[in-house]
């Protein structure tokens, strides 16, 4: 039966768990427990053996953020888990292996990674990752195309979207948090005030701006694209200078697939405009800037390369049947008909990479890139470019037509 583990039952748990012990060695009563999670949800404890270590995630019957006055399903650590067998079977090499799921305690043990530190801290510390691009771009062309109708059959993909379906109460977080909340009066919305109350106020003002985040919000709730990991920021990545491992699934469920690239693209926005907030000298903020803008670009190009790639050798899915693109001439047109589908994809990304960034600064959950940023008039300052730049990607998202134009605005947003 469910009961948050402490350190001592934890100990227990493990020692009977052959698996478990063989990765650790050593005796059990000499590993090293601590609980180490920082995150909004769940505990996360670092077990060390006298060979090994593990990381062990429980899920709280609560939002671990807010407390007990907000329930939240266990069954979270469920998705989690078939997500992440989902995606190691996909991406094997970017994602943690597991080595343990326990459903009734809502735990899942898996391979610690170490020397990885969370991405968002190297971000803020201005250390540049040269294997991310790559590395990223192929975790979301790999999951993302492989779990959609281009690749797989209609029974198959209806099975995969009901396997998720009731993995809504984490949905409605971000139906709330993330597509709702910021811009009406909501109990839990917190900014840099006083400096943004004037921001936070036109938000909440702003027609143009309900029409078009209710818009991304329609298309997050009824676009069964993909299995998305949905919750892709750079708190869910760990990274080392030579490799990538995206963690934390929980959120996943059948949705739009851009709803993961926007969250990695508005998170790296996010890292390029804390970044004036962040000490650093000169010569190490501008190439770090630069760095994180070619970043930006990167990611949008690779993967949309690699998923083009993939669905011009492996489509055996029942969207666009071969039989209707038959010679020269429907090859032509499926050609021009994936580069239409790229564009749409590409504006649902801007789209949903602006609703990611304002509700960082303008809702519940913020984002360390902005709060560590000790000064508050400069995170002040920061956070209204983001959310500048933020307001003109939803509002004029048909006006970017490239990923080049995004980091333009951005650039030009810098010094605002
Ligand atoms: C109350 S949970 C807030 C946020 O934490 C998670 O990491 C998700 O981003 C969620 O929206
Ligand atoms: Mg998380």
């Amino acid at each position: 039966p469910y009961r948050i583990l402490r350190e001592t039952d934890l100990r227990e748990y493990l020692a009977g768990l052959p698996a478990i012990v063989a990765q650790l060695g050593g005796a059990p009563a000499d590993w090293s427990i601590s609980e180490v999670g920082d995150g909004n949800l769940n505990l996360v404890f670092i077990v060390k053996g006298k060979s090994g270590g593990v990381a062990v995630k429980q899920a709280l019957p609560y939002v671990r953020l807010v407390g007990e006055s907000w329930p939240l399903p266990l069954s979270r650590a469920h998705y989690e888990h078939m997500a992440l067998v989902h995606q190691a079977r996909l991406a094997p090499d970017l994602v943690p292996a597991v080595l343990h799921h326990d459903g009734p305690l809502a735990l899942t043990a898996m391979q610690l990674l170490e020397p990885h530190i969370i991405m968002r801290k190297g971000l803020i510390g201005a250390v540049s990752y040269p294997r991310f691009v790559d590395d990223i771009s192929t975790f979301m062309a790999r999951t993302l195309f492989f779990s959609s109708d281009l690749a797989r059959g209609a029974a198959e993909r209806k099975e995969g979207i009901a396997a998720f379906a009731s993995n809504h109460a984490l949905c409605k977080i971000t139906e709330d948090l993330i597509f709702t909340d910021p811009y009406r009066i909501a109990e839990q919305n917190r900014w840099t005030a006083p400096y943004l109350d004037d921001t936070a106020a036109a938000f909440r003002d702003d027609l143009d701006l309900h029409v078009a985040i209710s818009r991304l919000k329609l298309k997050f709730m009824a676009s069964p694209e993909a299995l998305i990991h949905g919750d892709l920021h750079t708190g869910s990545i760990m990274v080392t200078d030579s490799e990538t491992r995206v963690i934390d699934p929980e959120f996943a469920f059948y949705g739009p697939m851009g709803f993961d690239i926007g969250a990695v693209i508005g998170n790296l926005l996010m890292a390029y405009l804390a970044s004036a907030g962040h000490e650093r000298t000169p010569g190490e903020r501008a190439a770090f800037e630069a760095w994180l803008l070619d970043v930006v670009e990167g990611v949008w190009t690779e993967f949309a390369r690699k998923f083009l790639a993939l669905w011009r050798s492996e489509a055996s899915g029942d969207g666009y049947p071969a039989s209707l693109f038959t010679g020269e001439a429907g090859a032509a047109r499926l050609e021009a008909e994936r580069q239409a589908y790229m564009a749409r994809l590409f504006q649902a990304t801007v789209g949903f990479a602006a609703a990611k960034t304002i509700r960082r600064i303008l809702g519940l959950a913020h984002n360390i890139d902005f709060e560590w940023i000790a000064d508050e008039k400069q995170r002040a300052i920061c956070e209204a470019r983001a959310l500048k730049l933020a307001r003109s990607l939803m509002l004029e998202a048909p006006s970017f037509t490239t990923i080049a134009t995004v980091t333009y605005a951005a650039r030009e947003l810098r010094h605002w």
